[in-house]
């Protein structure tokens, strides 16, 4: 069912708010296409950001192989992506292929210096760990969404710790913290900062909103004016499959991606696969596909390449009309062409064809 329907009438089908709102963006901005923003420095990660933004639907990030990263949650490297996202009208999926106890993977989506959650409307998790984790990371979601709404209040302040254990001088707060970190730094103090110390006190009274999926529109008006703004949820993609040769996923490992994601359809947008997972019930969920290359202008015919340590492409062709893939996964073929923005623009218009082919169109 899935290769026969248009964007758009999944966007009636999906569950997940993110997942219709994707299938929207793409239909309005006719394009099937993510960029794998693998590059090297913060400053260059949000130049290609700004340019290829109007041709892309998905903005893939690995925060960790960039320098630079400012951890800012009010004016970092996260809230200046967030902001080209509403500009231009992409969501930012952080590949993070989270793989661990589900108590480890909530910290390290929540908390931490990235603070993925607050900046990346999607992410993504390798369930090789078991499907718990699946369910970590939603609540750890569902948490994030009802707390954003809180007023932002970073304090620190210089207080003394009574006898009886309470604090003088702590930072007003008229909103609950998410946390309070109450440090002894004195250097009279006893061991375990109590009795008479003098303390450091930071309340933190979170808020999201500056560097969430939504925000105020003061930003650059985008050229794509019929664009929404995207809604405040966060999704979690199924690494099902992998491009790479010798992947070890097995088929069992796949269908128990399928069989998470139908657990959890109020969080879990799709899969990272190589081809369509779904059955024709489950048209619902999305699939972006990595390892995507075209050969080069004028070359058409030419095989292409994998990049000699692992990596294995195929056309755009090949895996939405052949595959039935929904979105493909472009780094290097778009960040090493001469002009970056012109062949992300080659890339749209032959992904998009491949979907229009699909349709029979
Ligand atoms: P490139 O198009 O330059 O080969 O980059 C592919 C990107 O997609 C990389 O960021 C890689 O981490 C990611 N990726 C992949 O190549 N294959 C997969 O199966 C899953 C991935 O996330």
């Amino acid at each position: 069912a899935t290769l026969t329907q248009t964007f758009a009438e999944r966007a009636e089908k999906a569950t997940h708010p993110l997942t219709r709102y994707l299938f929207r963006l793409m239909e309005l901005k006719q394009s099937n296409l993510c960029l794998s923003a693998d590059v090297t420095t913060a400053r260059g990660l949000l130049a290609i950001a700004d340019k290829v933004g109007p041709y892309i639907v998905v903005l893939k990030t690995h925060y960790d192989l960039i320098s630079g990263w400012d951890y800012n949650p009010q004016t970092g490297t996260g809230a200046k992506l967030a902001a080209l996202a509403r500009k231009h009208g992409f969501l930012i999926f952080e590949d993070r292929k989270f793989v661990d106890i589900g108590k480890t993977v909530q910290m390290q989506y929540t908390a931490g210096t990235a603070r993925i959650i607050d900046w990346a409307h999607i992410t993504n998790a390798n369930i090789d760990a078991g499907k718990d984790m699946v369910r970590a990371l939603a609540e750890a979601a569902a948490k994030w969404k009802g707390r954003r709404h809180c007023e932002v209040k970073t304090s620190v302040t210089v207080g003394a710790l009574d006898e009886d254990g309470t604090v003088n001088g702590v930072s007003p707060s008229h909103v609950e913290p998410l946390e309070e970190q109450i440090r002894p730094v004195s250097p009279e103090r006893d061991a375990d900062g109590r009795k008479g110390s003098i303390v450091s006190i930071t309340t933190v009274t979170q808020s999201f909103e500056h560097a969430g999926a939504s925000g105020h529109a003061d930003d650059a008006e985008s050229v794509f004016p019929g664009i929404e703004e995207a809604p405040a949820d966060r999704g979690l993609l199924l690494l099902a499959q992998m491009s790479s040769k010798g992947c070890l996923m097995t088929r069992e490992y796949t269908q128990a991606c399928v069989e998470a994601a139908r657990d959890h359809r109020d969080f879990v947008m799709g899969f990272v696969s190589q081809e369509a997972l779904n059955s024709a019930d489950d048209d619902a969920f999305i699939h972006m596909t990595p390892g995507c290359k075209l050969p080069p202008p004028g070359e058409e015919d030419k095989p292409i390449d994998g990049d000699g340590l692992g990596q294995q492409y195929n056309t755009p062709d090949k895996l939405i009309k052949g595959a039935g893939t929904d979105i493909v996964i472009v780094g290097r073929g778009i960040l090493e062409a001469a002009d970056p923005v012109s062949e992300a623009e080659r890339y749209r218009k032959r992904a998009w064809k491949a979907y229009l082919g699909r349709l029979g169109k």
